[in-house]
């Protein structure tokens, strides 16, 4: 047998196991792991690195437009900044404008990222408007491989959906597979308390977080776990920030309900307090839901490691703090925090954070991997396609050193962005080489790929 590549003597980690192997791949894919002592095109020396399945962010948004800004990096500079963070499958999202169809905003999606994408995409597709003609197409989206659809609770008036249009999109999901991922947090009373504050004349990127409290996400949650208990549906709760929220998923499971959440690094690593940072400096953090107190970041490690909590996604979503080029930056929100572009950007940074943790010894590497990779393959339908380096997989395989350092800065990484949320922090481990179906898009930390490798996924409908 004679082999494309092979990965040498590396400590492979997978959701379950961790041993020394060699992986063999052929034409793009896994096609043997253990001791293999045969030819290869390119050999790569793996010892005393760890050899992991490259990272699946089920949540980032290139090219988007939002809040009258768009996102600073598009598919080609946000896929590069995910291979460079040993991410290899992104699932973005695609937003229907109102009054039009799933499929009008679907074409837009292919063509912002049809051969300008590092890795491999998927698609999510956001429900703005889902009239009950419409209901049909989304049946559709599933057999084409969009097999799942994001709905909002939150931003009345923009992407704001009501219970009854939340209760049908769920029930539709019933006989055709797909996923309903909800944002939840209760947009109408949020709107009461954002005019109230600012008729108060508190401007200040920290009322933005003041504005959004926990309450009203575990309202919001409560509510959405209830209409698909009804339904009698899965639902997926995207970057869910608070304890009490997660409080309700993990009762819901405890139930037996089939209801999951990802969670998402910077409500993990920062905390409210980032937006006390001097100046305007908190804008940086103006995301939602908001960054929360301290304490509550302790509440969803504890969530990850019972499985309270399923996956850890970035919900990428970068915007520059300075206007550039025709894009406008968090500056918009000078006057007002509520005209701060909502996001930041995390799709390089997800796994060197989490592997920290590893180091510190909060979470083992095996949950390591489940989280950044297995768990959400098997949840949006990319298994056994991704999310593992067994024979028959793809080959997205990362390298990472596990005794070098890396210190995330604005200076080193690769998205658009003008700032860095994790600036100056340092952590044990580095991303040395990464392969996207048996391609070197990095090695030794160095760009040797092409932004045009990346393929759309095809993905498969709910299993059950
Ligand atoms: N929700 C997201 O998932 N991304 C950006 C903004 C938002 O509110
Ligand atoms: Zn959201
Ligand atoms: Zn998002």
């Amino acid at each position: 047998m004679s082999y494309d590549l092979i990965v040498k003597g590396g400590t492979v980690v997978s959701a379950s196991d961790t041993f020394v192997a060699d992986l063999g791949v052929v034409n793009g894919k896994v096609a043997a792991v253990g001791k293999l002592d045969a030819e290869a095109k390119t050999l790569v020396d793996a010892r005393g690195k760890v050899v992991i399945p490259g990272g699946i962010d089920a949540h980032t948004h290139f090219d988007m437009p939002f809040m009258g800004a768009t996102t600073i990096d598009d598919f080609t500079s946000g896929s590069t900044a995910a291979v460079f963070g040993g991410t290899t499958t992104v699932v973005d999202f695609a937003i229907q404008q109102r009054g039009k169809t799933f499929r009008h905003a679907l074409d837009e999606w292919h063509r912002k990222a049809d051969g300008k994408t590092a890795v491999d995409y998927g698609f999510h597709m956001i429900v703005v408007d889902f009239p009950e003609e419409q209901e049909a197409e989304m049946d559709k989206l599933v057999d084409e491989g969009v097999t799942s659809f994001k709905l909002f609770m939150a931003y009345p008036g923009i992407f704001m959906s009501d219970d009854a249009t939340i209760y049908r999109a769920l029930a539709r999901t019933k006989d055709n597979g797909g996923t309903v991922c909800m944002h939840a947090e209760n947009g109408s009373v949020i709107d009461v308390l954002v005019k109230k504050a600012l008729a108060a004349g508190r401007i200040s990127p920290e009322w933005h977080a003041l504005t959004r409290p926990m309450t009203l996400e575990a309202e919001a949650t409560h509510r959405a776990i209830a209409l698909a208990e009804v339904a009698g549906v899965p639902i997926y709760f995207v970057h869910l920030s608070a304890g009490d929220a997660m409080d309700e998923v993990r009762a819901a499971r405890e139930r037996g309900l089939p209801v999951y959440a990802e969670t998402c690094p910077q409500y993990l690593y920062l905390s409210h307090e980032d937006y006390k940072r001097p100046g305007f400096e908190g804008a940086k953090f103006v995301m939602s839901p908001p960054l929360r107190p301290e304490g509550n970041s302790a509440r969803l490690w504890a969530g990850l490691k019972r499985n309270d909590l399923q996956v850890v996604s970035t919900d990428h979503c970068s915007f520059c703090m300075k206007a550039g080029k025709n894009k406008p930056g968090k500056e918009l929100g000078r006057k007002s925090f509520a005209q701060i572009p909502n996001g930041a950007p995390g799709v390089e940074y997800r796994l060197l954070l989490l592997w920290d943790a590893v180091q510190r010894g909060v979470i083992s590497e095996n949950r390591f991997v489940e989280i950044t990779a297995t768990a959400p393959a098997k949840l949006f339908g990319l298994y056994p396609r991704k999310g593992h380096l067994n024979p028959g997989a793809d080959a997205d395989i990362v390298i990472l050193d596990p005794n070098q350092r890396h210190t995330f800065t604005r200076q080193n990484h690769h998205s658009a962005a003008d700032y860095n949320p994790y600036e100056g922090v340092t952590v044990k481990g580095a991303i040395r080489d990464v392969f996207v179906r048996g391609a070197a898009q990095v090695l030794g930390g160095r760009w040797t790929g092409r932004t045009t490798h990346g393929r759309f996924l095809k993905r498969a409908p709910r299993a059950a």
